[in-house]
Order: structure tokens, then C-alpha cells, then sequence
């Protein structure tokens, strides 16, 4: 009896644990399905990338002779689910059992779980560490912190590894980094792939019938298929990985992608597996290509961020993305849709994510995420703007960089501190505040900058939190220096701009 085999939009490497488990006479079962594609708003490129890298996957499945049962978004006997379409394939084959690789999201694995049919949900063994695995490191520790879990990465994957030393003595090399950009530089950008006929025809298909969701389709230029992701990674390689390491942390106006290798669309769609592309930064290294404060920096994003990330969304489990410790509660303001507003800084970041589905790192936590936490806004649906409008989104490592790292809602399991800054970290990690109506010298006043008003708002709102916190409540000694009628006026000002905000009206 044939067995069906699930291979879901985000699985799409030939070596994932389902596939290997394909055997003559199996059917493969993929399938674009409005559940997917609807259960958050995504940005017409996410949709887009995605459809055509699986429509290209199941055609090189099938050029390896096997067979698949591929749903376009547009067939009429298209059930519109997962799970209905593996019951629909199921009963057309005569297929009692389904093999998967677990899905990334609680949603899509409880689904899973409860089909009226067998289905054997498999150890997805892209990620470099198991649940069980980093179960046990968090087992006993009072506080989860990345950097003790990055370091047993490095010792079990010998990566940088000098025997049982880290490569160059240390294991961080982050003093060496956090440099604001120089708009001087000639930067490369990621190579830019022209849409190919399945690609365009994805693309008409995208335009039909997600015609209101926030983004622009075109133009469309990410990479589509496994040789485009490769490409994509040896420019990073040769163009960027270099200069990553000191400016990981900077912005600069009209340059979306400074020295990021944008390959978080691909490793996560599973066009190239975490492990390659560590390997081949570390070989970078080894072969004197590039410094060793940004092979290692950007290994530490990979082996450490991102699989650390996964680990705690699936430790904390279901309930994570309704966690709100901070009891923010305002809605995410019309600036997040491109609303208008005077702040440059927002403007750009939410520009070019309308533009290209992607912001860099910086700009998700100190620009659209440092905003929102100091606003107040609801971390839930601070979550589901992250889920829709970024290209990489998936649910197992946006929410904990958002509910976690970002909004502080979890209440310290990711963050030891919230990330919070005043307009005076923006102005120094970019080019932002030159091209504002706002003053970013100005604390007080009608042309104050927000994050002035509203970094000392929030942080007067949650002393009781976190004037214990050791990384941060020394602050409150410089908030109690000031003059009682100066932060009066903070306190007074930052209301009325919130009140600005909540009115609709533009900031
Ligand atoms: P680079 O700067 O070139 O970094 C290299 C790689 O490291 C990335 O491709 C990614 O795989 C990994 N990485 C770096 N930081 C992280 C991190 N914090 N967590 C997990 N992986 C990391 N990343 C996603 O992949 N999907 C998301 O939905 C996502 N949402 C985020 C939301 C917020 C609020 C924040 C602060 C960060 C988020 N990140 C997310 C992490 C990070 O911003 C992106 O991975 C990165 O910007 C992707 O661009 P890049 O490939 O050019 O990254
Ligand atoms: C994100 C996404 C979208 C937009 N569409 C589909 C789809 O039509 N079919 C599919 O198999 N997967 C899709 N995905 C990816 C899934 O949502 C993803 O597998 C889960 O969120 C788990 O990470
Ligand atoms: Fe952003 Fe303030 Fe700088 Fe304007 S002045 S760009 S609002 S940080």
C-alpha cells in the first residue's frame, strides 16, 4: 500500500527526514492551500517566493522519478487545507499513512496530530540541536541565555574550533563589531534574479488573489530554487561576510541590506541547511578570506540565534504567542502599513519592508520593535505584523524574537533586559535622524524625537519591573537627577503623542 509522504512550503530540501523515508510507490504530497496562505496576511513576496520554490522543488522530485501529488493554490478540487488535501490524496491512492517532517508552528503540528488518519511526524534534523537536546542544556538553569548555549554549539560542531578551544582564543569577538555605517561605501546589494515563467506565473497568481495584503510584488528578485540560493551565498561570501562583523548593527537611509546576506528566506524555506552555510563561512575564515570578528559573528547568528530561538519556541511551548507580562494592550498603529509619518527612521524600515519583504536585524529590534514595546502596543499583534510581513517569517522563529527578544513579553525567558533605546542609539547606528523633521537632540518640545519621550515614558511606567533589573535600573538614577518639572513635561508630552497615535492621526 502506498504511504503519502508531506513535504510543506518551508520543507523544501531533497535530505529532510520525510524524503528519506520515500520509498517506490510512495506519493509525495505538496500543496498551495489558502489556510497557509491566509492564516496571518503575509506580504505578497513571502507568498510568492514561496509558491514558486515548491512549484521548482516537486519539479526536481519528480526528475529524480519520484512521484508527486502537487495542489496548485487555483485546482478546483484544492480543499484549501493540509490536512485536507493529505485526506483527499489519501483516499485517491489508497494510502492509510502519512510520513512528515514536523512542522515548524504548535498550529500546523496539532493538525497533524488529530487527522483522522495515521500520520508519523519525524525529527525535523535540519537544525543542528533536538528538542531533547536543548531541553536538557535548559533543564536546571535559572536564566536561558544564548551565549552559554552558543558556546556548546561551537564544542558539539567543532565549528571555529581549535581542539577544545574557540578559533583565536575568544569566543566572542563582539568589541570588535557595532560600527555605524559609512555611507561611502560601495555595497553590492544580493545578487537580484529576473522572475522565470513559473515564477511570473506565480506572480499573476499572487496578484489575482492577495490583491489587499500589505507589500509591493514586484519587483520580484528573490532567488526561487536551490542554484539561486547557492549563487546567493557565494556573493555573500565574496561580496559582504567581510565587512559584516563591524557593521552588523548599522543603518543607513536607501541601503536595505548593508552587509546582511539575506539568506534567512532560504535557509528557512530549507534551500540551504544551516550546517552548509556555517561550513562555509568557517572555511571563508580558514582560507584567510575574511576576519574572524565576522565569520564568527556571523556563525554565532546561525548556530547560535537561530537555533536557539527554535529551542525556546518549542521549550515554552502553545501558549508563547499570547504572552503579554507587560500588559501592553495598543493597537499596532497605520504607520506599520505605511501609514504616513515624520519619523524617518520608521518610515524607511517599514518602506522597505513594503518594498522587499525584509528589514535587517537592527531595524526589526531597534527601529518597528523598540517603537511598539515603548508604545505600548499589544504584543500579539505586534506578533502577527512580524508573521505577515517578512519574507522568513514562520512562526517557530518569529515569535521568539518578537514575544521574547523584542517586546519583552515573555517576561526575561530570551531577554535579560527589554531592548529599549532613545532617539540617541538611532542616531548613532545610522544616518536616520539627518534627513528627520524630528530633532534627535531635542528631549522635549513640539519637534522632540518620540523615542526621546517615550524611552523615558516607558521607562517610568514600568519602574516597579525594572528598577531591580541589574542591566538596566541604574537608569532610574538618571531619571530621579532630573528636574521634577522636566520629566513632568516628558510624561505630559509623551501622553499626548500617544494620543496623537491612537487618534489615527499621522507622527
Ligand atoms: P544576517 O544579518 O545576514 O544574519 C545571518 C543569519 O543569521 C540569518 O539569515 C538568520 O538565519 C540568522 N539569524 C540572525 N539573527 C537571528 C535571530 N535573532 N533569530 C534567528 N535567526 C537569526 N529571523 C527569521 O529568520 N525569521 C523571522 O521571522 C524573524 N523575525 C524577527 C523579528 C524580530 C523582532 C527580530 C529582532 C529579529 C527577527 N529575526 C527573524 C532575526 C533576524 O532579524 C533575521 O534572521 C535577519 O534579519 C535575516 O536577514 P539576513 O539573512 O540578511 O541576516
Ligand atoms: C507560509 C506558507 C504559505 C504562505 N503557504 C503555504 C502553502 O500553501 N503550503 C504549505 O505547505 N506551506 C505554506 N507555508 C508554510 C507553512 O505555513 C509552514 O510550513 C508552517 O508555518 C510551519 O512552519
Ligand atoms: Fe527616528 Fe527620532 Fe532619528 Fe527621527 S530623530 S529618525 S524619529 S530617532
Amino acid at each position: 500500500m502506498p504511504r503519502l509522504i508531506l513535504v510543506l512550503g518551508d520543507q523544501l530540501s531533497h535530505d529532510i527526514a520525510a524524503l528519506r523515508e520515500a520509498e517506490p510507490g510512495d506519493i509525495i504530497v505538496m500543496a498551495e492551500v489558502m489556510d497557509e496562505a491566509s492564516y496571518v496576511r503575509h506580504h505578497p513576496q513571502k507568498i510568492a517566493f514561496l509558491f514558486a520554490a515548491m512549484r521548482k522543488f516537486a519539479a526536481e522530485l519528480r526528475g529524480k522519478g519520484l512521484t508527486v501529488a502537487y495542489s496548485t493554490l487555483d485546482d478546483p478540487e484544492n480543499s484549501q487545507k493540509i490536512g485536507g488535501e493529505l485526506l483527499r490524496r489519501a483516499a485517491e491512492h489508497g494510502a492509510s499513512e502519512v510520513i512528515a517532517t514536523e512542522p515548524g508552528e504548535w498550529r500546523l503540528i496539532t493538525i497533524l496530530t488529530y487527522l483522522p488518519i495515521t500520520v508519523h511526524q519525524r525529527p525535523d534534523d535540519r537544525f543542528l540541536s533536538s528538542h531533547a537536546e536543548f531541553a536538557a542544556w535548559a533543564e536546571g538553569r535559572k536564566e536561558l541565555r544564548m551565549e552559554w548555549f552558543y558556546r556548546e554549539m561551537r564544542r558539539k560542531t567543532g565549528l571555529l574550533m581549535d581542539g577544545d578551544t574557540p578559533e583565536g582564543g575568544q569566543w566572542n569577538y563582539d568589541h570588535d563589531n557595532r560600527k555605524p555605517a559609512r555611507a561611502d561605501l560601495l555595497r553590492q546589494g544580493p545578487p537580484r534574479f529576473e522572475p522565470d515563467a513559473v515564477t511570473a506565473e506565480v506572480l499573476d497568481l499572487v496578484e489575482a488573489r492577495f490583491p489587499d495584503n500589505f507589500g509591493r510584488l514586484r519587483p520580484f528578485s528573490y532567488a526561487t530554487d536551490r542554484k539561486g540560493a547557492l549563487k546567493v551565498l557565494r556573493h555573500f561570501i565574496d561580496h559582504s561576510l567581510d565587512e559584516f562583523g563591524p557593521y552588523q548593527d548599522a543603518m543607513l537611509q536607501d541601503d536595505p541590506f548593508l552587509h546582511h546576506s539575506i539568506l534567512s528566506p532560504y535557509i528557512n524555506a530549507g534551500l540551504l541547511s544551516p550546517r552548509e552555510v556555517c561550513e562555509a563561512v568557517a572555511r571563508a575564515y580558514a582560507d584567510g578570506k575574511v576576519r574572524l570578528n565576522s565569520a564568527e559573528g556571523y556563525i554565532r547568528q546561525i548556530l547560535g540565534w537561530r537555533e536557539y530561538m527554535r529551542g525556546i519556541y518549542f521549550l515554552e511551548g502553545p501558549d508563547y504567542t499570547s504572552r503579554n507580562v507587560l500588559g501592553h494592550d495598543r493597537d499596532l498603529p497605520p504607520l506599520y502599513w505605511g501609514g504616513k509619518t515624520r519619523m524617518n527612521c520608521l518610515a524607511q524600515a517599514v518602506g522597505q519592508t513594503r518594498d522587499h519583504a525584509y528589514a535587517h536585524h537592527i531595524q526589526r529590534l531597534m527601529i518597528t520593535g523598540n517603537f511598539a514595546l515603548l508604545a505600548g502596543c499589544d504584543p500579539h499583534q505586534v506578533h502577527e505584523w512580524y508573521l505577515e510581513v517578512y519574507v522568513d517569517a514562520y512562526e517557530w522563529v518569529e515569535a521568539p524574537n518578537v514575544i521574547g527578544m523584542s517586546q519583552f513579553a515573555d517576561g526575561g525567558v530570551v531577554g535579560s533586559k527589554p531592548y529599549v533605546s532613545s532617539g540617541n542609539y538611532i542616531n548613532k547606528m545610522s544616518d536616520y535622524c539627518k534627513h528627520c523633521s524630528y530633532k534627535v537632540s531635542a528631549k522635549t518640545g513640539k519637534d522632540a524625537c518620540p523615542f526621546n519621550l517615550l524611552y523615558w515614558d516607558f521607562l517610568a511606567r514600568h519602574r516597579e519591573r525594572f528598577e531591580g533589573n541589574p542591566r538596566i535600573g541604574r537608569i532610574y538614577g538618571t531619571w530621579d537627577r532630573m528636574d521634577a518639572d522636566r520629566r513632568k513635561t516628558i510624561r505630559t508630552e509623551a501622553a499626548d503623542f500617544l494620543r496623537t497615535l491612537d487618534a489615527g492621526d499621522p507622527v
